[in-house]
């Protein structure tokens, strides 16, 4: 199993969360520097996006189908998509909450600061602090005496919800006042296997184009 990845993106460090809370053996196709990396990966999603893993001859794209795929064709203990339908709806309702409306609108604060300064777009960074303020608050009332995102167990949703808040409150610090959110965040960073995502991509800190915080 091959996954194309970069250890300091949001979206790859969610699919190795997966990969690491079950312990699944992979290759990891660091993408970069490397072109025949980069080749490979180009002709796989013509899109570019990170990650993509390829599993016995099949294609696998996006991060949540991916983690989806791992739980059918490498089960392991920690089932991050329950069997109970209704407690799987749950979990792909939160996984898509943290993508929509956590991390599109916290890559688009960090891709907005890297164009040239005649190029940004005031109104779009306007309208995604504003949504994550909205979606902080909303979360804040959900997460009210929970552990995980969707209860006691840990699922595909918190694969979502650790890189998403992570760099999130990098953007758009989460205010004191959403100390359910700030709580989960801890939870989830010291969570072994996302803590051991953030220590890989302890290195490339510098990337993060606003100034990665002396913290976490
Ligand atoms: N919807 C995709 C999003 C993937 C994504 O946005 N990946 C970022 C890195 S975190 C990426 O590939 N960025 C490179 C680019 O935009 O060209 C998923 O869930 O996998």
């Amino acid at each position: 199993m091959k996954l194309y990845a970069h250890p300091f993106s949001s979206y790859c460090q969610k699919v190795l969360i997966a990969l690491y809370e079950n312990g699944i053996p992979f290759e990891l196709r660091m993408l970069g520097a490397d072109k025949q990396i980069a080749a490979e990966h180009a002709a796989l999603w013509p899109l570019k996006r990170m990650p993509v893993l390829v599993d016995a001859g099949r294609t696998v794209l996006e991060a949540s189908i991916i983690i989806e795929h791992l739980a059918l064709h490498h089960p392991g203990t920690v089932k991050l998509v329950p069997d109970d339908p209704q407690a799987a709806l749950d979990v792909r309702m939160m996984d898509r909450i943290f993508d929509n409306y956590v991390s599109t609108p916290m890559q688009r604060i960090v891709f907005d600061s890297i164009r040239a300064p005649e190029n940004r777009d005031r109104q779009g960074v306007a309208e995604a602090r504003g949504m994550l303020d909205t979606t902080y608050r909303w979360l804040d009332d959900t997460m009210k005496g929970r552990e995980w995102a969707v209860g006691k167990a840990f699922s595909l949703a918190d694969c979502a919800a650790a890189p998403a808040l992570f760099y999130a409150d990098w953007a758009h610090p989460i205010g004191e006042a959403f100390s359910n959110v700030r709580a989960y965040r801890t939870r989830l960073l010291a969570r072994p296997s996302f803590a051991r995502a953030v220590e890989e991509a302890r290195p490339y800190r510098s990337l993060f184009p606003l100034g990665a915080p002396n913290r976490d």
